[in-house]
């Protein structure tokens, strides 16, 4: 039998568990302009989307053309929905408003239209992140303080993963699904459903050369999990590391593991490198939905209020039990 298409699922969804239509609208948007992004990502060079833009975004980093492209094919899928009335991208620095002669909805949607940007150019993975919120003020056009939520209030969340395969992965808070692009269609199929990710790890994500400018519990937990069987933990672990923080949580939900981004000493006035909003925060709906835990080290992400709509954050997620671990760390000082 032919896998459910994203529609049919979204469908099944608003009929079963009374999914709204306006935010089943948001996500087969959102579903758009990945198969956009994607078809960009498979022709590189071809399209000419390769390189550097020549331009900075807000965080001071050097933006690559593709992260132009992502961000301008997001806010346009996003407007033609009809079903938001402001957007947060990592690419901009103000929150992104509607324009008047389009139609304004209920939701907020905070994305990073292309994460790993430093993968671009070496063909290596990289994705599309982002969270929908509800509007307190739907169908007004938003400004920074609409966003000033704590994660838990997310709707929905997900990524697009642009790898050997284009995966869609989505969570509405019950769980937390799996779509496939086939490229000789270009429809998003259900190909795993209620994904869960074991309590245990083998498996360790962190830049390591950074391990100078760690806190000390982060250089506790790590050097425990280098010592192997021969220490503590008792069992060797095995370490990858992507730079693409999409493709590292998806191999988290394929077959378990901790990925972490812990603050560094050299910026001491920022708790982290990853953005709350668009990164952290639909990352952690999306673990936690498969039976995983998402913390900087001292509580529960999605319960951080942000205050800034580019604030950073440290990250600890994956594996319940390495999470609640290496906060345990932190928490000991
Ligand atoms: P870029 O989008 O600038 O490549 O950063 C990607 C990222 O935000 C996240 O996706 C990676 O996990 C992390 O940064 C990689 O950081 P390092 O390049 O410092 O290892």
């Amino acid at each position: 039998m032919t896998p459910l298409s994203l529609q049919q699922y979204l469908a099944r969804e608003e009929t079963l568990r009374g999914l709204d239509p306006q935010l089943a609208r948001v996500i087969s948007g959102i579903s758009e302009a990945c198969k956009t992004i994607s078809s960009l990502v498979r022709q590189g060079a071809l399209a000419g989307v390769l390189g550097l833009a020549g331009s900075e975004n807000v965080q001071g980093e050097e933006q690559k053309k593709l992260d132009i492209i992502s961000n301008d094919i997001f806010v346009e899928a996003l407007v033609q929905t009809g079903a938001v009335c402001g957007m947060v991208s990592e690419e901009v620095d103000h929150v992104i408003s509607v324009p008047e002669t389009e139609a304004l909805g209920p939701y907020l949607v905070a994305f990073d239209p292309l994460d790993g940007s430093s993968n671009i150019d070496i063909n290596v993975s990289i994705g599309s992140i982002f969270g929908i919120l509800p509007a307190d003020r739907p169908k007004r056009v938003a400004v920074e303080a609409d966003f000033f939520k704590p994660g838990r209030n997310l709707k929905a969340a997900g990524y697009c993963m642009y790898g050997p395969q284009t995966q869609l992965v989505l969570t509405l808070g019950q769980g937390v699904v799996m779509f496939t692009l086939d490229p000789l269609t270009g429809t998003f199929r259900l190909t795993r459903e209620a994904v869960r990710v074991e309590r245990e790890a083998k498996e360790f994500a962190i830049n390591m050369s950074n391990e100078r400018f760690w806190e000390k519990p982060v250089q506790r937990y790590i050097g425990e999990l280098l010592q192997g069987k021969d220490g503590v933990r008792g069992k060797n672990f095995n370490m990858r590391w992507i730079a693409a923080m999409v493709a590292e949580v998806h191999r988290i939900l394929q077959r378990g593991g901790i990925f972490m981004y812990p603050r560094d000493s050299r910026t001491p006035d920022r708790p982290g490198k990853l953005r709350l909003l668009y990164e952290a925060n639909p990352m952690a709906m999306i673990m936690e939905n498969a039976g995983g835990a998402a913390t900087n080290g001292h509580e529960r992400i999605l319960d951080i209020t942000p205050e800034k709509i580019h604030e950073r954050v440290a990250v600890f997620l994956g594996a319940a039990e390495e999470v609640e671990r290496v906060t345990a760390y932190h928490l000991d000082k």
